[in-house]
């Protein structure tokens, strides 16, 4: 986990200049929601996530309140809808059928890396995903899941359980 987070910290860092040479319009700025009754029905807004491309990946910076302090897998899944039921698996072109996390590139390409809540529950972090490329998520979805996210299919789709958080990627 520390190469992984040295990874991002760097990322962010080398990121920060290069998407600023780019055209402007290359991002996005999404609602995140949260989801109750098991992920069926959608609550309240819980922040924004900004999705931007740079020479390293997709970066994902999440702002959201209202969940659990402590790690929460993240991940595409296949559908543009916020509930459990419409959203469908971890996007998987490929067919894998894999969970092997962000910087595997033989399983889910919907893999992200984790985020971590503060004690307050709060999450304000950039991830970058190097295996995602910005023009080909379009009519998606993100999801924050209850439990973290170990990278694996033990347990199925790296233990993040419920989801939480949803938004759609128009
Ligand atoms: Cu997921």
């Amino acid at each position: 986990m520390k190469i992984l987070a040295l990874f991002a910290v760097l990322a962010m860092i080398s990121c920060t200049e290069k998407v600023a040479t780019k055209d402007a319009s290359q991002m996005m700025q999404i609602e995140i929601v949260h989801l109750t009754e098991g992920g069926e029905a959608v609550g309240e807004k819980a922040g924004e996530i900004t999705i931007t491309p740079t020479e390293n990946g997709t970066s994902f910076y999440v702002k959201a309140s209202g969940i659990t302090p402590g790690e929460h897998g993240f991940h595409i899944h296949e559908f543009p809808a916020l509930i459990m039921s419409e959203s469908g698996p971890h996007w998987d072109p490929a067919g894998t059928k894999m969970h092997k996390g962000p910087l595997n590139t033989n399983g889910h390409r919907g893999d992200l890396p984790f985020l971590t809540a503060d004690a307050n529950g709060v999450i304000d972090q950039t991830v970058i995903a190097p295996n995602v490329v910005y023009a080909e998520i379009t009519n998606k979805s993100l999801m924050i899941h209850d439990g973290g996210d170990n990278y694996t299919d033990v347990p199925p789709n790296g233990g993040g359980g419920s989801r939480m958080m949803a938004a759609i990627i128009e």
